[in-house]
């Protein structure tokens, strides 16, 4: 196995989460935790998007140099350790509350490279200062989390993070791989 001195390749991805306030009737759905008011979705994607997409990333196209992507959740959840081995790499789950989700990428053993390990802080709220308030002096001075019914009305929150995984003197036979796709 040769290593290609002097080269770096790089692949850009986005990594972060989405999440919306859960209806009361999926609430109703999700009885048995009472207390979880959000769904969301953890997901590593590539940032190469096809043109006709009308979301951020591709699904589909990382699964040809990533073997594994492991989401670790919070302990509160059954079996915290996500393994997930093809595209795409995402975790669905409701719940009630913000944490750090640790992303470990794992990339095909072909490529003799050591995974990358990532963190995102999960965000369910539309931490806000510009919702319109009942009258002007009601302002705090601090963002505050809105109501659900609030929250609701300002749709799904978005947090995703732009990033390149790099390879510095990759393998010859790791080399052509990417640069095949
Ligand atoms: C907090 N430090 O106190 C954080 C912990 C934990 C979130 C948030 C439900 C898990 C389950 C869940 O949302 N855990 O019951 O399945 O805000």
């Amino acid at each position: 196995r040769v290593r290609v001195r002097g080269v770096t390749i790089h692949r850009p991805i986005i990594y972060g989460n989405t999440a919306t306030v859960l209806t009361s009737a999926e609430r109703l759905e999700t009885s048995h935790y009472p207390d979880h008011t959000h769904r969301w979705t953890v997901a590593v994607r590539s940032a190469t998007s096809a043109p006709d997409s009308d979301i951020v990333g591709g699904a589909d196209d990382l699964g040809y140099f990533i073997k594994r992507v492991t989401f670790k959740l919070h302990d509160t959840y059954p079996n915290p350790t996500r393994n997930i081995d093809k595209p795409p790499f995402e975790v669905s789950e409701t719940g009630w509350g913000e944490f750090e989700i640790q992303i470990r990428i794992t990339y095909v053993p072909e490529s003799g490279e050591k995974a990358t390990t990532l963190y995102h802080h999960l965000k369910l709220h539309p931490w806000s200062i510009t919702f319109p308030l009942p009258n002007a002096s009601a302002v705090p001075a601090e963002p505050e989390i809105p109501s659900p019914e609030n929250a609701a009305k300002l749709g799904p929150v978005h947090s995703w993070q732009y990033d390149e995984i790099v390879f510095t003197d990759p393998f010859q036979n790791f080399l052509n791989l990417l640069t095949a796709h």
